[in-house]
């Protein structure tokens, strides 16, 4: 079932990505070299999954949101990847964005991602212009100055340093957590049983923390090949992870307990679809790559 439905997310968001930058400069064409990469798309799939739950979205809301999380995200990666952030050479299986097209391309097209995702939700013709609002309020919420931004300034400013579980719990919410977070809440716009959505929040936070403690753990325990990206960026850029702060059995721990919590509290909504959730929830955690 979960095969199925993330190969059909991944086509249908491929495709609107492409349509939506389009290939007509080479800003265009650095934009779709990395957003057209070998992603998961586990960001789509939340939107697209949380929204099956909600009957009062439509699917071409869904796949809208779904493609502007995707190009922020990818925006993210770009920028994350430069000489002055982490300083990659690879991501999703082949050259970084500034190593294929240059620095100045690469921070240009990162930030072209990120204004064509507030675009296409304008848009959309079947959201109502408060519920694009919202979607657009939510997203820049969770990715601006108290979101992923200060997360990742709060990140580059821990290495080298000594910090604590509750330092690295806040970096890692903010950095990556609040997108996640923020994926599954956009599949509840329209949903008014209030209950359910602080449900879905809360679901959506632990999921979020669980995904880069698993990202942490798979720095160590798997490969430049399976990841697609250089596996030891971490080291090498004397990041803080949960694994060099409370060790790896304690990190894998500390990931399974979240998932666990993240499902127990998807179990008190009453819908059949939940179990597409909880099988991404799992995904999620107990990733290989
Ligand atoms: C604003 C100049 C400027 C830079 C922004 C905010 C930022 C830089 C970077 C975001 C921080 C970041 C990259 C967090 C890491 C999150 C993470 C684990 C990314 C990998 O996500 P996956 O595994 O990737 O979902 P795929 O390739 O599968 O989509």
């Amino acid at each position: 079932m979960l095969e199925n439905f993330l190969s059909q997310t991944r086509e249908q968001v491929s495709q609107n990505i492409k349509k939506s930058i389009g290939n007509s400069n080479l800003i265009e064409e650095a934009m779709s070299y990395s957003a057209l990469g070998d992603s998961k798309m586990v960001r789509a799939a939340l939107i697209n999954a949380s929204g099956r739950i909600n009957k009062k979205i439509s699917d071409s809301s869904l796949l809208t949101f779904s493609t502007g999380v995707e190009l922020i995200h990818t925006y993210s990666l770009i920028h994350d990847d430069l000489p002055s952030m982490d300083d990659d050479d690879l991501r999703r299986g082949k050259d970084s964005n500034h190593i294929k097209f240059g620095e100045a391309n690469a921070i240009l097209a990162g930030d072209a991602l990120q204004s064509l995702a507030y675009e296409i939700i304008c848009n959309e013709s079947s959201l109502e212009d408060k519920h694009k609002i919202e979607g657009i309020r939510m997203i820049s919420k969770a990715c601006g100055k108290n979101g992923m931004v200060y997360g990742q300034h709060l990140d580059i400013n821990a290495e080298t340093k000594k910090i604590n579980e509750q330092s690295i719990e806040n970096i890692h919410i903010l950095k990556t957590g609040r997108l996640i977070e923020c994926s599954v809440m956009l599949g509840q716009i329209g949903n008014e049983d209030l209950e359910e959505k602080e449900l879905m929040k809360s679901f959506g936070n632990k999921i979020g923390l669980a995904f880069q403690i698993t990202d942490d753990i798979l720095e160590v325990t798997s490969s430049k090949e399976t990841l697609g990206k250089n596996i030891n960026s971490d080291v090498k850029n004397c990041k803080a992870t949960y694994v060099n702060i409370l060790g790896l059995d304690e990190s894998i721990k500390k990931s399974k307990d979240l998932c666990e919590s993240a499902i127990n509290e998807l179990k008190s909504i009453k819908s059949s679809e939940i179990d597409l959730l909880i099988e991404l929830a799992k995904y999620i955690c107990y990733r290989e790559k």
